[in-house]
């Protein structure tokens, strides 16, 4: 069965892959499974059709026969759970691939997205210039330790898995600041998501939604 995920009609990044349907249709190039977009506006995903399938009237959102599913984290993880290639057989090191992709979204992906709201929202307050700092400490003290338990290695734990999907994803909101250049091993890391074909299919088609609703 194809599944059908949501995502922007017209993404507020213009295309740059930061909405969170490219990590989802990262997860399903790399799975190799086909699957339909629906594209919905602002107004749209706040409507009680919408809301039936995201409490929070946010995109993505994932059907599949019966199955609807909303976060990210739920929809790359039942992917990887159905398909081969995003996580290892064995069940600790599949454990801990799981494991990485709740430190992306639990532990590092909060204070990158606090830091991003403050540099795109906060630009105008009086206390911008004395918080901003002390945001981006937060997102520091999360990339170091980051970098450090990544070393030299091409992936977090072993073969590439749904832990370094979500990961990266999270690591290149960063890029529009360019603090993820501090810590190079990281920006690797990030660059090596970016590089594989699945992950450019994934960027191209979203991208094309957003050229599209250009024209
Ligand atoms: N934790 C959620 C976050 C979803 C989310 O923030 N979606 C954004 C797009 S990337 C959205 O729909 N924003 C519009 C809004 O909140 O009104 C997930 O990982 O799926």
């Amino acid at each position: 069965m194809i599944p059908t995920i949501t995502a922007f009609e017209r993404s507020p990044d213009g295309g740059k892959g930061l909405a969170r349907d490219t990590r989802v249709r990262w997860a399903l190039e790399e799975a190799g499974q086909p699957y339909d977009v629906r594209l919905v506006s602002f107004s749209a995903m706040k409507q009680a059709a919408h809301l039936a399938l995201h409490p929070f009237g946010q995109i993505p959102t994932y059907e599949e026969g019966d199955l609807a599913l909303f976060e990210t984290g739920a929809i790359v993880l039942h992917i990887a759970q159905q398909h081969a290639g995003l996580l290892p057989q064995e069940p600790n090191a599949r454990a801990r691939a799981i494991a990485w992709m709740f430190a992306a979204l639990n532990t590092v992906e909060p204070p990158i997205l606090e830091f991003g709201s403050a540099r795109l929202f906060e630009r105008d307050q009086p206390w911008y210039e004395q918080r901003l700092p002390l945001v981006e400490a937060r997102v520091r003290a999360r990339l170091q330790p980051l970098s450090d338990r990544l070393g030299d290695a091409d992936w977090l734990d072993g073969a590439f898995s749904a832990g370094d999907l979500m990961m990266v994803s999270v690591l290149l909101r960063l890029k529009p600041s360019g603090l993820l250049n501090d810590y190079p091993k990281l920006a690797a890391y990030a660059a090596r998501g970016e590089a594989r074909p699945a992950y450019i299919r994934a960027f191209d088609a979203q991208l094309a939604v957003f050229e599209k609703s250009r024209s």
